[in-house]
């Protein structure tokens, strides 16, 4: 049998056509975001429900970030009732555990919020490392990507760029984006992030919520990083108000 429309070398062509229309058309976009944790992927389905477009680049395989593990390994996330809104928004299921927590089911959240961010229009790209950013007349203005595997294995292999309106460090832990910027500028420190104190921390990851340099913005855990604030440990709720709050600053600093 010979059949041009269901063969190999087609699904090879089909796979390269479409992937390729995606990256062409994100070599230009409105935001770029760097990490798919909590944060990252609630700040990118609210950038683009705005009708802004939105680059995400994650360089695991698996888009989701801390959400999967829940704590140490037990997959459930507790939320407090200020974020609860944002779990309704994605459809997503909890039960509450007294007046203030609620607990819902990790695998259900990383999907969910994956899912609205895809329907929104987000574009995502994994597997890929944000490596560097491009600085024009002092504000970042892009993003220098290559193959998180390239990284991985070491590899001499020159990047690409693409171009942008606003960055999003959603980088977690790392605060890889800011933390570039520090050694390659000097005009950002990084206090590093303090010891456990989830009550405090919840709500100044929020409130630090911010532009720390002319186009980069910072959500989640980097802010932490970035401001010196302490870790709240296994708890989200923080990390899904301060993608909504990145969102709404960076669509009112590009519109
Ligand atoms: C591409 C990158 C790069 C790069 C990193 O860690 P995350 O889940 O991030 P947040 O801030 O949305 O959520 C933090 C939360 O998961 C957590 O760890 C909490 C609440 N901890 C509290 C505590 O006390 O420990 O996701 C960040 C993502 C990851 O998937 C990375 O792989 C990715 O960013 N990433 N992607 N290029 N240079 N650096």
């Amino acid at each position: 049998m010979n059949n041009k429309n269901f063969n190999e070398t087609t699904i090879t062509k089909a796979i390269i056509d479409e992937f390729f229309e995606k990256l062409r058309s994100s070599i230009e976009s409105d935001v770029c975001i760097v990490g798919a944790g909590p944060s990252g992927l609630v700040a990118a389905r609210y950038i683009a429900e705005r009708g802004f477009s939105v680059t995400l680049f994650e360089r695991k395989l698996s888009i989701g970030g801390g959400i999967w593990g829940g704590g140490m390994m037990f997959n459930k996330v507790v939320v407090q009732k200020e974020a609860l809104e944002i779990l309704e928004d994605a459809g997503v299921e909890y039960k509450e555990y007294n007046e203030n927590l609620f607990v819902c089911d990790s695998i259900e959240l990383s999907s969910a919020l994956t899912y609205r961010a895809v329907k929104a229009g987000v574009k995502f790209f994994n597997l890929v490392n944000v490596e560097d950013v491009i600085i024009k007349q002092k504000r970042v203005c892009g993003l220098v990507i290559n193959w998180y595997p390239v990284e991985m294995c070491s590899l001499s292999v020159d990047p690409l760029a693409i171009s942008c309106k606003a960055v999003i460090d959603a980088t977690g832990h790392d605060a890889s984006v800011c933390s570039i910027i520090a050694n390659k500028t000097g005009k950002l420190k990084i206090a590093g992030e303090k010891n456990m104190w989830a009550e405090k921390a919840e709500e100044a990851v929020v409130k630090y919520t911010s532009e720390v340099y002319p186009g980069l913005f910072v959500t989640g855990m980097s802010v932490a990083a970035v401001f010196g604030l302490p870790r709240m440990g296994p708890i989200f709720g923080g990390m899904l108000l301060s993608g909504r709050r990145v969102a709404d600053l960076v669509c009112e600093a590009i519109q």
